[in-house]
């Protein structure tokens, strides 16, 4: 069995962070484990209330993790400070983790400020150099790259200067802003466009949080990392064209639109 593990924070409505984060894994065939950086009081209308965990907590749970069941993934999510961030930096090396992904979390789809100025710039300096490969939306790469992206040819400029600034592969995701889902892949002297068709579904809370834990997952089961974004795109897709339709706001997706089973009470 092979197993991955998230760092991010709670999402007590289950759509996004870590609840979104372990229905992708086990949806996409690995062993899930967490580490909890934060809690959030949210629903699909809003983030209420967000209390950090403290920095030796953090390491508690990822040595433990560590010490027992190596994961053959990990994903970041919601860090809120620096403290948190040097704690994962630190913990990641010593136990040299591979298949790292970071989605850099910044402002919640509802608008909420997640992360502090701070952390941003620990997040730049010291997380992504050991990432293998960085998700962020276009207001993300903004801030990272410093650039203005408004456009196909500019992302893909932004998406390439992240990757030599910071060594690891950019994932640059145009659906936030840009009318479609088409998303850039920078790597090593390589670049991939996944045009994707749009799905029009008001309900994308925790689309990021689901990508980057699918793309960990199949990393995990060793799968390239082009293949791991396009077969985690195509997850996500899944998840949004099934229209949930759940709560009063942006509601969450249907992680497991493609589990059916005698104990789901499918027929089957
Ligand atoms: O999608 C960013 C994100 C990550 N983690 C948690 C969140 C959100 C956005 O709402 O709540 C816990």
């Amino acid at each position: 069995m092979k197993t991955a593990l998230t760092i991010a924070g709670s999402d007590c409505s289950g759509g996004a962070g870590i609840q979104a984060d372990i229905k992708t894994m086990i949806a996409n065939g690995v062993y899930a484990m967490s580490a909890v950086t934060a809690l959030t009081a949210q629903n699909t209308m809003g983030i209420t209330a967000i209390s950090e965990v403290d920095e030796f907590f953090l390491r508690q749970q990822l040595d433990s993790v560590f010490e027992d069941i190596f994961p053959d993934a990990v994903k970041t999510g919601i860090v809120a400070n620096e403290r948190l961030i040097d704690t994962i930096v630190d913990r990641l090396s010593f136990y040299g983790a591979s298949n790292i992904v970071v989605d850099p979390v910044m402002i919640s789809t509802s608008g909420s400020r997640l992360i502090s100025e701070e952390a941003v710039a620990s997040l730049r300096s010291r997380l992504l150099p050991i990432a293998d490969i960085v998700t962020p939306n276009i207001p993300e790469a903004c801030v990272i790259s410093g650039m203005d992206i408004t456009d196909r040819k500019s992302m893909e400029e932004a998406a390439i200067k992240i990757h030599e600034t910071y060594g690891c592969a950019v994932l640059l995701k145009g659906g936030h802003s840009l009318k479609n889902a088409d998303d850039v892949l920078a790597e090593k002297n390589r670049i991939t466009w996944f045009d994707n068709e749009r799905i029009e579904n008001p309900n994308t809370h925790g689309t990021g949080c689901t990508l980057s834990s699918a793309i960990a997952a199949n990393l995990a089961k060793g799968l390239t990392l082009s293949d791991s974004v396009k077969l985690a795109k195509s997850y996500v897709s899944g998840a949004l064209s099934c229209m949930m339709g759940l709560g009063k706001g942006n509601g969450p997706i249907n992680h497991a639109f493609d589990i059916r089973s005698r104990y789901t009470g499918e027929n089957i």
